[in-house]
């Protein structure tokens, strides 16, 4: 049994697959690939005609779709079970997987992060107004998820779930901005949730190098 993860060592969204492998306990091999290169290979491609990562290759199947991928790690493989089987919990899962793909990455990730934090980093050119647009719209994000949050340690009950492997790389690279960080600490369930959640031992070991920023 062989599996690949085809990803990019920044990618936030290789990051959420990853640790999805990781909590799973699932051994694989790691593929770089980096989707904003012009020279993305024909193979690649021909697995992800999108050019985004993550894709997984489990023996001769190949899945891309971040949510995909986690949901089928989460099938294919044994214990511990990531998703709720209870329906409303459930329902809270796929709701929180979504709103994190649809909603949060571009303001967190694309413009917060991107702009304030990896850019300036890389010394790559920064604009302010990204910054901007993102702070505009990430209290839409973070407020919506705080209503959906359960009450219990994580966000849909007592279990860990795909809902918090999926928000927690968005907000572990939102909070590295400082503004972004400020503005988490304004929601009280997600705040506790964060605080408790930034130490877990999975999400540590997949976290990415990022370069550092110059002095
Ligand atoms: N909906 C896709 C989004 C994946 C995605 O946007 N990945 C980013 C890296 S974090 C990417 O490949 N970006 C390349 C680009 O925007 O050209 C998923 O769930 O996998």
């Amino acid at each position: 049994m062989t599996v690949e993860l085809h990803g990019y060592q920044y990618s936030v969204y290789s990051w959420i697959a990853r640790l999805a492998l990781h909590e799973k306990g699932v051994m694989h091999n790691w593929i770089e690939v980096n989707p904003f290169s012009e020279n993305v290979p024909a193979s690649y491609l021909a697995t992800h005609p999108f050019k985004r990562v993550p894709a997984l290759v489990h023996n001769a199947f190949a899945v891309y779709e971040t949510g995909a991928i986690t949901r089928y790690v989460d099938e294919a493989f044994d214990v511990p079970k990531l998703q709720p089987t209870e329906p409303r919990e459930r329902a809270r899962c796929n709701q929180i997987m979504s709103i994190v793909d649809s909603y949060a990455y571009w303001p967190l990730v694309r413009q917060v992060f991107s702009h304030r934090v990896f850019r300036p980093a890389l010394r790559r050119p920064v604009e302010e107004s990204e910054v901007e647009r993102g702070l505009e719209s990430a209290p839409r994000v973070l407020a919506a998820l705080e209503t959906i949050a359960g009450q219990g340690q994580y966000l849909t009950g007592e279990d860990l779930s795909l809902a918090d492997i999926h928000l927690a790389p968005m907000i572990g690279y939102f909070v590295l901005a400082p503004e972004g960080l400020a503005l988490l600490q304004k929601h009280i369930r997600l705040n506790r949730w964060w605080s408790a959640l930034s130490g877990r031992t999975a999400l540590l070991a997949t976290m990415p190098q990022l370069p550092q920023a110059p002095q």
